[in-house]
């Protein structure tokens, strides 16, 4: 039988696999790296689970071509990986530190070599540490370092990389990180915090697109946020205004001023007393024409009033006879089919691609040395064709990558939380590619076949 989700996908959708510098790469003190905020915070007692960092990782500095041999294996058409800024100018900016540059031109030479597209980001939370000393995100200064940044690098790599992604994640910079102290640089600075440092990645990211459309005008480039789609846990008018300033808070912040210039007016009004300073053209620079969204989607959220009315933004619900994952987050396919469609249909994006989805479970190396990890693959196979369904109806989709290629540094977590398709045996650093590697690659092979016959008998 001809399986019709078989052919969803066109010929040149892109598979991928996502990882970050500082979750994979290790080599924390060599050639001339500087420090970043990520090596502070885990070095600082009581931040990281078991005083955990990522100081060897996957060692992925040195073992990249293994790495990209199993990419090969997958058969995957691109890598998504970011760039080490302290690797880059160890100092934040000013002194350009060679070799750094060097590791990244090696890596991006042997995924070319492979046939494998190198999806590059910026800025994947490891601000170098001289930077965070004068302000980090909170400080304006901090754009145009990024925006200097970003011209070394392009200049370097520009010639073969075509895709850029400015930043990952501003919501988790922000929130975890300047508002509440639990991620790096670790500060607690609460909703004035998030917002200036919101504003300023914001206008970094900006900055940064200006950087490439200048040095690289063939390239496309876009920004990665973190969206997660909110319901309310009931019909009843106080869940629904809840929910909606939860969405505000989550997706709309961001989408609203990437797409249209503005923050939206029910926030500010929220936030009024803690909102950012927007300086002349700023909202201009943030919402300058982008290529292509990249989403990265885990979960959903489900929210209910506050009965005491004191937060706004109301209270999570944990949904009964759910799934959830290791890190507790629902297993929620057609969350990711809602928000997609509610982003085509409200901001129109010309192009998307799912930069990251995943799951983290206990996984074990069992009595045959090998993984099994069915549930990693049951939720791959759910959110896939969920991403099937909203091409089919109509999303710009162009391609999935999901997070992990390895198992890594899970920030906080230390290297407690599995997302990755390969287990790394910490103590050796031996890769065993689970179960979930060799579905990935049967279904990458199965949907490349399917879009091949379309096309032959198209
Ligand atoms: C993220 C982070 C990843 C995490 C993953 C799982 O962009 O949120 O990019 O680094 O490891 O999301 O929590």
């Amino acid at each position: 039988m001809q399986n019709t989700r078989e052919c969803r996908f066109p010929g040149n959708f892109v598979w991928g696999a996502a990882t970050a510098a500082y979750q994979v790469e290790g080599a924390a003190h060599e050639d001339g790296r500087g420090e970043s905020i990520w090596d502070r915070f885990s070095n600082t007692p009581g931040k990281v689970r078991n005083g955990e960092s990522g100081e060897i990782a996957c060692d992925h500095y040195h073992r990249y071509r293994e790495d990209v041999a199993l990419m090969r294996e997958l058969g995957l058409d691109a890598y998504r990986f970011s760039i080490a800024w302290p690797r880059i100018l160890p100092m934040g900016r000013g002194a350009v530190n060679e070799k750094g540059l060097d590791f990244y031109d090696r890596l991006v030479d042997e995924l070319l070599d492979s046939g494998i597209e190198p999806f590059v980001t910026l800025y994947h939370w490891d601000l170098p540490q001289a930077l965070e000393d004068e302000g980090g995100w909170t400080n304006r200064a901090t754009a145009d370092a990024f925006a200097a940044y970003t011209h070394v690098v392009v200049r370097r790599l520009g010639d073969r990389v075509r895709h850029w992604i400015t930043l990952n994640e501003p919501w988790v910079v922000a929130w975890p990180g300047y508002a509440l102290g639990v991620l790096a640089p670790g500060r607690d600075g609460g909703e004035a915090a998030a917002l200036q440092a919101i504003h300023v990645q914001l206008l970094a990211h900006g900055k940064g697109m200006e950087v490439i459309r200048g040095a690289a005008p063939e390239a496309q480039a876009g920004i990665t946020l973190n969206l997660t789609p909110i319901y309310p846990a009931s019909e009843a008018e106080d869940d629904v205004r809840s929910a909606r300033y939860t969405d505000g808070r989550e997706n709309r912040w961001f989408l609203d001023a990437v797409f249209t210039g503005h923050y939206p007016d029910d926030m500010l009004e929220l936030w009024r007393e803690h909102v950012p300073s927007i300086e002349g053209r700023d909202m201009d620079t943030i919402s300058m024409p982008i290529d292509f969204l990249g989403i990265n989607n885990y979960s959903r959220g489900v929210v209910r009033a506050d009965p005491t009315g004191r937060n706004k933004l109301g209270l999570d619900v944990r949904p009964e006879n759910a799934k959830f994952t290791d890190t507790g987050w629902e297993v929620y396919p057609d969350g990711i089919f809602d928000l997609l469609e509610r982003v085509r249909r409200e901001y129109g994006p010309r192009r998307i691609y799912i930069t990251e989805n995943g799951a983290a479970f206990p996984d074990v190396r069992s009595h045959d040395g090998q993984v099994h990890d069915p549930e990693r693959v049951q939720y791959l196979e759910w959110y896939t064709d969920s991403i099937g369904r909203a091409l089919e109806g109509g999303v710009p989709l162009a391609g999935y990558f999901v997070w992990s290629l390895l198992d890594n540094f899970e920030w906080a977590h230390g290297y407690w939380k599995r997302f990755g398709i390969t287990y790394l045996e910490y103590s050796t650093l031996e890769r065993v590619p689970k179960a979930s590697f060799q579905w990935y690659r049967s279904f990458i092979t199965r949907r490349k076949a399917a879009a091949k016959e379309t096309q032959r008998v198209g």
